[in-house]
């Protein structure tokens, strides 16, 4: 096979094959050839077209896959370092080394004044396997700040909590992606995948029954749809396990061979009986009673959540009783049958494994275990005490910035949160009070736009290193063009900074070294990715952590034989509802649920530079049912703003019957949608209610209205 390793290859201009790659967006990690790479000239483009070797998408992409490749050339993209002279000027084009010494000064005197964990850390779940592991050694080690999260504790933190929790292991599917196709009924309890992950679709054979409050082009496709009440779901799932032990479904066998705790769940969910989870959800006794009928009949059947489910301050738990439900019906570890968890970032599962979270360390270690710390710090040739421990979660760590406690200077790689996270305008002004941002980007995203320092960095097409899918199979991400001058690497960032904070050694910027290194950190622990090179990747088209040796055929279903718990069980976990964080009353009367379409990815930072994808989903909009248009006095295609307790946006109205007469719904990927959530976290993985607060809807005052030009 035709393949370059690492490290960074020379301009390869033009290639004439193409490059065997994967996409730059989704977790489903769609497998794609690149050609006609010009070598970087701006303006070139590129060709795209897919892999039929690469079981996720075999063949298909989305239309975002299809034009991935606008990206690479076009004039969005940054190829300079801006910097700002104080924080009213406006940012100018710098050197690297300017740009770079700038950081490195201004954190040094930062952490001179104020300590260590003055100066934080913020990545992102699409960063390579290797960019995700040197940023957390690089804040370890260099920075020696406890202060590192990123955008993944916004996204799969609720399920990572409750499978750890319940089988001792956070692998989204737990099985190769083609087994869904194996099981008799899936459902898919707040996942939309006609629009996140649309290749899916091809998985999904048999029968489906869909959770999700609005009529979505997935529950188009399903057997039946449970149209649930937002921040209901672990309601319903309590309901739906009571059905299945009341009604004899309870696979008692497997309950008394692979799990324990079964009789502590058993007693929580007696008084969960249908007519009272009917209450709670919305969702009629005769359909639960029928979901539970289809999942117990089908012979083999999966449970698969996804955002609608986790993003609630009882997200883990919401998860748990999914997971509980599964157990009971004697699903985890069968062939063809299982729980799993829909990651959603390009590497969401290897950016959750190598230490860019606050509490972990490479391989899937807990930074507050003596032994994890000891192994990694021999790999980094650092004293175990050296170490910092535990810092805040995404949002803590953002909401805090720039105030006492609180740190003053941030650095933020592969993240948009001036749009993304929660109660956005707040977040905005936290950012606003550091001393020093720093953004790594290869757009002006909103917050590049408002950094000191902004440092253009190559993507996807233009660099070599692994993502782990949503299978958690390791992947190999080819470089296929060059990218264009002036623009570096992640690592040769992180290297160049390293340098100038003192740390010459231990910061490669040849993604092939950092990988070796990752292996041997990652030795032994739950993500053991020690048995896995690029020439097996290469080779084998994907290797399934853990690989604990070469000669290791890696683990397509960790879960057949035993659970990585210590004795081998998976674990009941009795738990129970409770109501949402905020809910509606008089001033703020219906639920806002956010999530995403199909044109846009996350923040829209890189989708809304693309011409095709803007064309299909140009504009931010609010989605409300007839009645509730009708009692607003609001027509199709009015300018309405939403309101919550915490801020305003304005939108489109959209008016479908597809959605509960008291929700309205808005994706994210445009500003505004973040104003309104609500940071109420939860307990156990820290993940924001992203998925229901309480909103007003009004028609937009007209006199504002006339500055953009839509009438009103
Ligand atoms: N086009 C596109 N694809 C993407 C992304 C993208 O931004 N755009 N992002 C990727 C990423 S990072 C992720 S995490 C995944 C997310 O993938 P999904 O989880 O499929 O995406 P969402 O649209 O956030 O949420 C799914 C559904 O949850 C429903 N929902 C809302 N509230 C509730 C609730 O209380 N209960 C239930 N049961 N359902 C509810 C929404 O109506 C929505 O249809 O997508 C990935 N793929
Ligand atoms: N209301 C609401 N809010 C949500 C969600 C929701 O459902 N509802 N979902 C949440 C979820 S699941 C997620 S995952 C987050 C995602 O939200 P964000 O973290 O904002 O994700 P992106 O928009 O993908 O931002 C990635 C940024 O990094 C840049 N980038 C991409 N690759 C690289 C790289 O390799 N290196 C560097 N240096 N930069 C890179 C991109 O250009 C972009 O500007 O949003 C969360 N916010
Ligand atoms: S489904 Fe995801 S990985 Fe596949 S082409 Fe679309 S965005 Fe890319
Ligand atoms: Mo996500």
């Amino acid at each position: 096979m035709l393949i370059s390793l690492s490290p960074p290859a020379p301009v390869m201009s033009p290639v004439h094959r193409g490059e065997a790659t994967h996409c730059p967006y989704c977790a489903l990690q769609c497998g794609m050839n690149v050609s006609g790479g010009t070598g970087g000239t701006p303006g070139g483009t590129v060709t795209i077209t897919p892999r039929h070797d690469v079981p996720a998408n075999a063949g298909a992409l989305c239309q975002k896959g299809w034009t991935a490749g606008e990206l690479l050339a076009g004039g969005a993209r940054l190829t300079t370092p801006l910097a700002r002279a104080s924080r009213t000027s406006p940012l100018e084009p710098v050197s690297w080394d300017e740009a770079l010494d700038r950081v490195a000064s201004a954190v040094r005197g930062i952490q001179a004044g104020h300590g260590r964990d003055a100066v934080a850390v913020f990545g992102g779940g699409g960063l390579t396997n290797e960019k995700a592991y040197q940023l957390g050694k690089f804040a370890r080690v260099a920075l020696g700040t406890s202060q590192i999260d990123y955008n993944g504790r916004f996204c799969m933190s609720s399920a990572a909590a409750a499978t750890n929790r319940a089988f001792g292991m956070d692998r989204g599917l737990p099985f190769p992606i083609t087994d869904v196709a194996e099981a008799g009924a899936v459902m898919l309890v707040g996942g939309n995948v006609a629009e996140t992950m649309p290749p899916f679709l091809r998985h999904l054979r048999n029968t489906l029954i869909v959770v999700d409050p609005r009529d979505t082009r997935t529950a188009a496709r399903a057997t039946l749809h449970l149209r649930v009440t937002p921040g209901t779901d672990l309601a319903l799932a309590l309901g739906l396990l009571h059905i299945a032990i009341t009604e004899g479904h309870a696979d008692l066998d497997y309950v008394a061979a692979r799990t324990t705790g079964f009789e502590a769940v058993r007693a929580s969910v007696a008084s969960w009986w249908p007519e009272r989870a009917e209450r709670v959800t919305g969702v009629p006794v005769a359909r639960m009673r029928e979901a539970v009928r289809l999942l117990a009949g089908a012979g083999t059947a999966m449970i698969l959540t996804g955002r609608g489910a986790e993003q609630h301050a009882k997200g883990a738990d919401t998860v748990t009783a999914y997971i509980n439900l599964a157990l009971a019906l004697g699903l985890p570890g069968r062939p063809g049958s299982g729980y799993g968890c829909l990651t959603g970032q390009g590497n969401g599962q290897g950016g959750r494994e190598h230490g860019q979270k606050a509490d972990q360390l490479p391989g899937y270690r807990s930074i507050a275990d003596p032994a994890a710390r000891a192994h990694v710090a021999g790999v980094w040739g650092v004293d175990p005490g050296e170490l910092p421990g535990p810092g805040r979660s995404a949002y803590e760590l953002l909401d805090t910035l720039g105030t006492a406690e609180g740190a003053r200077a941030l650095l933020v790689f592969g993240s948009n949160p001036v749009v993304s996270a929660p109660r956005a305008s707040h977040v905005a002004e936290r950012l606003a009070a550091l001393d020093l941002l720093v953004v790594s980007d290869f757009v002006l995203s909103e917050t590049a736009a408002m950094a000191d320092v902004v440092l253009p960095t190559t993507q996807w097409a233009e660099e070599h290193g692994t993502m782990t899918n949503l299978e958690g199979r390791v992947l190999l991400r080819r470089q296929a063009v060059a990218p264009p001058s002036g623009v570096r690497s992640d690592l040769a960032i992180l290297s160049g900074l390293a340098a100038r904070l003192g740390r010459d050694e231990g910061f490669s910027s040849d993604p092939g070294v950092v990988f070796d290194e990752l292996r041997r950190a990652s030795a032994g622990g739950v993500a053991d990715y020690s048995g896995i090179t690029y020439e097996r990747i290469a080779a084998e088209t994907g290797v399934f952590w853990p690989a604990p040796s070469k000669d290791h055929p890696g683990t397509p279903r960790p879960f057949l034989d035993r659970f990585p718990t210590p004795d081998g069980r998976a674990r009941f976990v009795p738990v129970d509802h409770r109501p949402v964080a905020e809910d509606i009353d008089d001033d703020y009367p219906y639920y806002l649920t956010t999530g995403r379409v199909l044109a846009h990815y996350q923040s829209g930072a890189q989708t809304r530079r693309i011409p095709e994808l803007n064309e299909a989903a140009p504009e931010a909009y609010v989605e409300l049912h007839p009645h509730l248009a009708e009692r607003l006095g609001l027509a199709p295609g009015d300018m309405v703003t939403v309101s919550s307790r915490r801020g305003s946006a304005e939108a489109v109205a959209r008016v479908t019957r597809g959605i509960r007469h008291d929700t309205v719904f808005m994706p994210f990927h445009w500003e505004g949608a973040n104003r309104l959530t609500n940071p109420a976290l939860d307990p156990v993985s820290r993940m924001p209610e992203f998925k229901v607060c309480a909103v007003r809807v009004e028609r937009r005052d007209p006199l504002a209205a006339g500055e953009r030009g839509r009438g009103a």
